[in-house]
This record gives structure tokens, C-alpha cells and sequence, in this order.
């Protein structure tokens, strides 16, 4: 039977602020011929970025995983024979279970992050089978939560200032953030504003995409930002430019961060940051005169030891300014008031476990699969949505993990991941176009529906899917294992805050979140906090034996501590313009428009350690080495250089990469990776074989 073509709405399921709604159109022998965003959705505005518009190569690849796997060869050697889902969910249950029998539940350790977001597909069947089995807790703080807590710190949960608004700032400072290349559909509001007059002014050690177009670059040091925003509000004081009427009103400890600023004279932050007396300044002010003026904060400034504290310091200055009393001025960085309104928490089943379990942080894999002392060991990983070999710190720790022979490794995947390779186990995952879910946003305000449009590839399943089988095999029967995605869809709705219903998402493919925000969310106040103001002391901090206050804490190594010493270079590791993560490096198209890693060293830098541009060099300090092409340029700052991450192993002489470098250290707050904050040294390869 045939039916004719038809238009499916979908979401991108990518870990990206902008939560694309998308238009699948299928033809009528049921095989999806266009991926195009919806024209409808305010901020989709009908396009999809250059990692996502040929999403159909991805779904049609000849590469992806079709079939169970179960290895041949050593670990991650790559060699498998092909399996049935029954021979394969044997292994997986038999694996599990002797993992149970020997050491316990807690031996198990889950690892997923958002390679798939919605909140059916993440992280909800998987959730409550490894709570059943009592497994380990993975904490899941591998993204934004230093800079989640700071800013939390100072302003609360809060919707902060919709997107949809950004086009009416006349200001817009964008601190630690690149979203030309990470957030194009927010970029785009961007640029709306800029049209309509507004300045737009980065801060960025590194001259990305965004601060090259930027009207003005600040470039501090990296992990110093907190010393710029200080100067930034001591300037504003100095001129009186502060809002003195609306602190009164709507903040708390005003009087006392203005003491607190008394420490921080001009001459100090720059001495701290790197940005010149004059330049931080004239921002400072410019930003309290320009109203709307609008702060967004990205994800990249907050890879620090110090950054929970500077991400609160920076989310000071709009209160400070007044901005949030204007449509479209004021704070933004996630959106957590509308992104936690629907939530797949509640569902998840904690109460199933046994006993109450340990928590392992994801940022910390390398040291959890290889510390001997570690009891119960980590005897099973059972891996989906994420690819650690690629993406936690450390790397050379985490392959020598996945390479025990005594780790039973479970990997449910698209394609043979650097991940995947190491695997016992390799389970075929759908694709988006293949598998029902919904998707909150972190970037804007709306929850938007994702029809599967196409059958499932092959004998690929859904995340849901297997752990719903999985459950079965291991004999798991509390009826929760055998709801249906339709059924968790409409129990994540049911009654959630918010005004969503499922008939609307499911009929227009997107509903905008509604907890009652005004279009100045906090003009006259109401913020979350304990006495609904923004809190300029927060008496939290306190209790948790933190400065109270706005003030500076220094990266562990960036600035120059630590190992500074030895290695003289800060080390940045952001994103590339066309992977995600590391999804996408195995692309024909967007691999070909960025073959090789490589690494930005200043030419000054450059000079003295004999590096021409195109040289192969290898970038180490103590915790391992990479080899990759130099690039002489000074989109660079003296003293630090930039290693863009994503590419897999096959595409670093040695198989390692940045990654190799990087801390497995956590900030205190917020217990996230500090990526950024870490020291090497370059030198030139021995020439090349
Ligand atoms: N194209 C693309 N888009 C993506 C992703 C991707 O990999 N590629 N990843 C997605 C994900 S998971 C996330 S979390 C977001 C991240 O989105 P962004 O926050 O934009 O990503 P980054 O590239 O990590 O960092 C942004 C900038 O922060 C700068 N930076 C580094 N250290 C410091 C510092 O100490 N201070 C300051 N002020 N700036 C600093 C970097 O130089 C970089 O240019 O993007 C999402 N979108
Ligand atoms: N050095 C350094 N390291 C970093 C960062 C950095 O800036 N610097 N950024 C960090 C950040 S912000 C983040 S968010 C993490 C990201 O870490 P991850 O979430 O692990 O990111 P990805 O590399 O995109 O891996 C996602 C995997 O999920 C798979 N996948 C996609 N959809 C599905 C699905 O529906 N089902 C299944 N089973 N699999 C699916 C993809 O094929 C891909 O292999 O990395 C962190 N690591
Ligand atoms: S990755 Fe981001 S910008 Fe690209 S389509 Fe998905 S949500 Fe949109
Ligand atoms: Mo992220």
C-alpha cells in the first residue's frame, strides 16, 4: 500500500541552545527525501544549521549500525561479528548480571549524555532500569553547571530575557560565547538587534567566528573573566551610572557590593585579566548607558576552577545597571525557569532502587574505570547518547579504561564511535527521524514535538526501546517497564507547569512554555530567590563556606598557577563550527570542510618555539600529548592557544587529542570540568616519517 507524500514535524534532537523545529517531508514509498526547519517556529525561522540541514546523509549513511554487534578481536580493535537482538541481549543481561553477582549493583556504571536530548530518548526508560538494578549514579554535570549555579546564585531559577526580545537591546555583551557556530538561530536575533541599532560586543580570549563580526573584542585571559566584570561595575560606580533606584528596590547586599567593589580598582582587574584600564571601562559604561542593554553568557567562560564565582560575579552587572528593567534587557544564559517546566525527572523512578547508590561524575570516567582502589569497581559500562573515548577529560585514562578486559562495555550508537570500537556489546540506535519524542530547549522557550517519520533502519531501536526489552530479558516486571513512548509523552505533559499540552505540540510541533513570565521578566523583581530579589550576597554561598559576594577566584592553572610554571601556554579546547561534540566528524560533508585538527599558536609564540604555520607539533603537558598542524595566527592572544575539539581518533597521528590534556578536576560549585583551564607547552614534531 502506498500513501501519499506527507510533511512530519520533528525537532533536532542535538545538544544545541537553538531546539530546531523541523519539517521531515516523506515520500510515499516512506523514506524521507528533505530535513528543512519550520518557517513557523519564531526562531527556527525555516532554516537548519550547515551540522544538521543534510541530516538525511546521517539517516542514510552507509556506515550506520544496522545490526546488534558482539566483538571478535582485542578491545577496541573494531573487529565484530554481526548478532541478533536475542544473541545480543543475552550477552548484555548475562553481562550485567555477573557484574551484579560479583560486586554489586553500584558496579554498574550508566553513561549517557545528549546525543539525543528529548526527554523520552536522554535519559527516562534507561533512567529507571539502572535505578532497578542499583546502579551507580552518574552525575551528569559535564556541560554548563558551573555556570548554571554562579549565575543561579545572583538572579535564581528564572526565565531571563526571552530570546524573542533580544532584537529591541541596543547593547548586547556576549561573554564566553561563539553563536555563529553554536547557537546560528540565536545569533540570528543577534543580528536583529544590531539592525535595529544595538552594538554587539564579545568577550573571548580567542578571536572566534562571532568576535571576528563583533563591533568590539575584549579578550581577558582565560578563566580572569569574573576581575573584568568587577572593573566592568567599578566603572559604572565611578560614574554614578549605577541604578540606584531599582537596586534599592529589587536586589539584595547592594550596599555591600559596593563595598566589595572599593577592593577592585580599575588598575587591579586589568592587572588581572589582561584587558586594558580604558577598554573595560568604556564597556562597563557604555553598557549601563545603552539600555536595553543585554548580557548573554555562553557556555566556553565557564571551563574554570573560579567560574561558579564569575558567572555569578557577570550576572551582577545587569542588575547593578538597571537592564532588567527593560523588554529585552538583562541577563540571559539558559533559560531555567521555561527548560526545567517540563521534565522527565519525576518519571524516572529513583524509588526503584534497592539501597541508595554512589555517584560517579561523568567528568571523571578515566579515573572511575581505572582507579584499582575504586570498590565495587566499575565491572559494566553501559554507554548510549555519548561518546566519553572523544569528550571526558583525560582521554589517554579513559581508553586505558575502556581497554580492560575485565570491563563488560555495552554501547548503544549510530555509527562505530571511538566509544563504540571498545565495546562488547554494540546496539543499533534509530535516529531522530526514526523515534518519538519531545525536546526542551535551553536556549529559547518552547518544547517542540518530534513525530518518527520514517521506519527504523535496519534493526535499529530507540534508546526506549532496548532498555524497554532489556528490562524484559533481565526479568525486571514492575509495569513501569512496559509503557509505551506514547504513554511517557503523555505522562511528561500531564500536569506539567508550563500550559503544554499535547494535543497543541503534537497538531503545531511546538508550544511556547508559560510560567507566567512578562516580557521583562524581572523589571519590579520577582525573582526565585529566597526573598525574591536579586541577591548581590547570596546567603547560600555562605553556608557552603563560599565568598557570599561577587569577587574573583583564580583558574587552577590558566593564569599562570599550578603548573604554570613549566608550561607556559593556556590551552582553550572549544567547538568547531560544523561537528556537535563530536557527532558529525565522521560526515563526508562536514568532515571535508574540516579535515584536520589543528592548533592557533600567536606568532609570537610561534617564533620563539620555531613553529611555521602548517608545521606538525605536539602539544603536551603532564597528563598526555597530541599531535596536530599549527595555525600562526594571532586570532590567538600571546600566551594562549586554541585546539578545537571533535575529531576522532583516526584523524590524530597517535590517536589522541586535546582531550589528551585536559584536567579531570571539578570547580567546587557545580562539580563541572574545568576543559579550559589547563597549561601546555608546543613543540615542533620530529619531522615527519
Ligand atoms: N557548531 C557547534 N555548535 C554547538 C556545539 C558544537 O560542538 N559545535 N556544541 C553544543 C554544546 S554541547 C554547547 S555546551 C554549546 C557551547 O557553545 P559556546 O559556549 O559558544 O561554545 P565554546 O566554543 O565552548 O565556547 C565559546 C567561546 O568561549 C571562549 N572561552 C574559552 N575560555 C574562556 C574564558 O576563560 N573566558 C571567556 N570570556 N571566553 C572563553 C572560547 O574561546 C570560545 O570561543 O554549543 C552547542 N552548539
Ligand atoms: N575538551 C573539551 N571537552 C568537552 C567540551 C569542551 O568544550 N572541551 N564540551 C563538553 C560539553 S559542553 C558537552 S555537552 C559534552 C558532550 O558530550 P557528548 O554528549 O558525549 O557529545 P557527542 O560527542 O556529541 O556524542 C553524542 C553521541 O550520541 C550519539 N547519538 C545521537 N543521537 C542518538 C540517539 O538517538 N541514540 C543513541 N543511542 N545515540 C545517539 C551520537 O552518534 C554521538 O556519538 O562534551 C564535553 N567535552
Ligand atoms: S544543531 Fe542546533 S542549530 Fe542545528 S538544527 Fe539542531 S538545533 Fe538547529
Ligand atoms: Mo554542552
Amino acid at each position: 500500500m502506498t500513501v501519499p507524500t506527507r510533511t512530519v514535524l520533528a525537532a533536532c534532537p542535538h545538544d544545541c541552545p537553538d531546539t530546531c523545529a523541523m519539517l521531515v517531508t516523506v515520500d510515499e514509498h516512506g523514506r524521507a527525501t528533505e530535513v528543512a526547519g519550520n518557517p513557523e517556529q519564531p526562531v527556527t525561522a525555516g532554516f537548519l544549521c550547515g551540522k544538521v540541514s543534510n541530516y538525511l546523509d546521517r539517516v542514510y549513511a552507509e556506515d550506520r549500525l544496522l545490526h546488534p554487534l558482539i566483538r571478535t578481536g582485542p578491545k577496541g580493535a573494531g573487529r565484530f561479528r554481526r548478532a541478533s537482538w536475542d544473541e545480543a541481549l543475552d550477552r548484555v543481561a548475562g553481562g550485567l548480571q555477573a557484574a551484579i553477582a560479583e560486586h554489586g549493583g553500584e558496579s554498574i556504571l550508566p553513561y549517557s549524555y545528549m546525543g539525543a536530548m528529548g526527554l523520552l530518548q536522554a535519559d527516562l526508560m534507561s533512567a529507571r532500569v539502572m535505578n532497578a538494578l542499583g546502579a551507580t549514579e552518574l552525575e551528569r554535570t559535564i556541560c554548563a553547571t558551573a555556570g548554571m549555579t554562579g549565575v543561579a546564585a545572583t538572579h535564581g531559577i528564572s526565565p531571563e530575557v526571552d530570546p524573542e526580545s533580544w532584537p529591541l537591546a541596543r547593547y548586547v555583551l556576549l561573554w564566553g560565547w561563539n553563536p555563529m557556530s553554536t547557537a546560528p538561530h540565536l545569533w540570528r536575533l543577534v543580528l536583529e538587534a544590531r539592525r535595529a541599532g544595538a552594538k554587539i560586543v564579545v568577550v573571548d580570549p580567542y578571536r572566534s567566528r562571532t568576535a571576528r563580526v563583533a563591533d568590539e573584542h575584549l579578550r581577558p585571559r582565560p578563566g580572569t573573566d569574573a576581575a573584568l566584570a568587577l572593573g566592568m561595575m567599578r566603572a559604572v560606580v565611578d560614574d554614578g551610572l549605577h541604578d540606584d533606584e531599582w537596586c534599592r528596590a529589587h536586589t539584595s547586599g547592594y550596599e555591600a557590593l559596593l563595598a566589595r567593589l572599593e577592593e577592585y580598582p580599575l588598575e587591579r582587574c586589568a592587572d588581572l585579566c589582561g584587558v586594558p584600564e580604558g577598554d573595560i571601562a568604556r564597556v562597563g559604561r557604555d553598557f549601563a548607558r545603552a539600555q536595553p542593554a543585554l548580557l548573554r553568557l555562553g557556555v566556553g567562560a565557564q571551563r574554570h576552577k573560579g567560574a561558579p564565582a564569575a558567572y555569578r560575579t557577570i550576572a551582577c552587572l545587569p542588575g547593578l545597571t538597571g537592564a532588567w528593567r527593560h523588554e529585552g534587557g538583562g541577563c540571559s544564559y539558559i533559560p531555567t525557569a521555561t527548560a526545567g517546566a517540563v521534565s522527565a525527572e519525576p518519571l524516572k523512578r529513583v524509588d526503584l532502587r534497592p539501597r541508595g547508590v554512589r555517584r560517579i561524575n561523568m567528568s571523571q570516567l578515566g579515573d572511575a574505570l581505572t582507579d584499582a582502589s575504586l570498590d565495587p569497581p566499575v565491572a559494566a559500562l553501559m554507554c548510549w547518547s555519548s561518546n566519553p573515548a572523544q569528550i571526558a577529560p583525560e582521554q589517554e585514562k579513559v581508553l586505558a579504561g575502556l581497554r580492560r578486559d575485565d570491563l563488560f562495555t555495552v554501547v548503544l550508537e549510530q555509527f562505530m564511535t571511538d566509544t563504540a570500537r571498545h565495546a562488547d556489546v554494540v546496539l543499533p540506535s534509530t535516529t531522530q527521524l526514526e523515534q518519538l519524542d519531545l525536546v526542551a530547549s535551553w536556549g529559547h522557550q518552547y518544547v517542540t514535538w518530534n513525530e518518527p517519520a520514517i521506519a527504523p533502519a535496519g534493526e535499529a531501536k530507540p534508546n526506549t526501546e532496548v532498555f524497554r526489552l532489556l528490562a524484559a530479558w533481565m526479568g525486571l516486571d514492575h509495569p513501569c517497564f512496559a509503557e509505551t513512548d506514547e504513554h511517557l509523552a503523555a505522562t511528561v505533559l500531564d500536569g506539567a507547569p508550563g500550559g503544554v499540552s499535547l494535543e497543541e505540540l503534537r497538531s503545531r510541533g511546538f508550544v511556547k512554555v508559560d510560567v507566567g513570565q512578562a516580557p521583562a521578566p524581572h523589571a519590579d523583581g520577582g525573582f526565585s530567590t529566597a526573598d525574591g530579589k536579586l541577591s548581590f550576597e547570596t546567603d547560600w554561598l555562605a553556608g557552603a563556606d563560599l565568598d557570599p559576594l561577587p569577587g574573583y577566584e583564580p583558574p587552577a592553572e590558566a593564569a599562570g598557577a599550578g603548573t604554570g610554571a613549566r608550561f607556559p601556554l593556556a590551552l582553550i579546547t572549544p567547538k568547531t563550527h560544523l561537528f556537535l561534540n563530536s557527532t558529525f566528524a565522521n560526515q563526508a560533508r562536514q568532515h571535508s570542510a574540516q579535515p584536520e585538527p589543528y592548533v592557533v599558536v600567536h606568532p609570537d609564540d610561534a617564533a620563539v618555539r620555531g613553529l611555521d604555520d602548517g608545521a606538525r607539533a605536539r602539544v603536551f603537558n603532564d597528563r598526555g600529548s597530541f599531535m596536530c598542524a599549527v595555525r600562526v595566527s594571532d586570532d590567538a592572544p600571546p600566551g594562549v592557544v586554541v585546539a578545537p575539539m571533535g575529531w576522532w581518533s583516526e584523524d590524530y597521528e597517535g590517536g589522541v587529542g586535546p582531550q589528551a590534556t585536559t584536567s579531570q578536576e571539578l570547580t567546587a560549585l557545580g562539580a563541572a570540568p574545568i576543559f579550559n583551564d589547563n597549561r601546555v607547552e608546543v613543540e615542533r614534531d620530529r619531522p615527519v616519517r
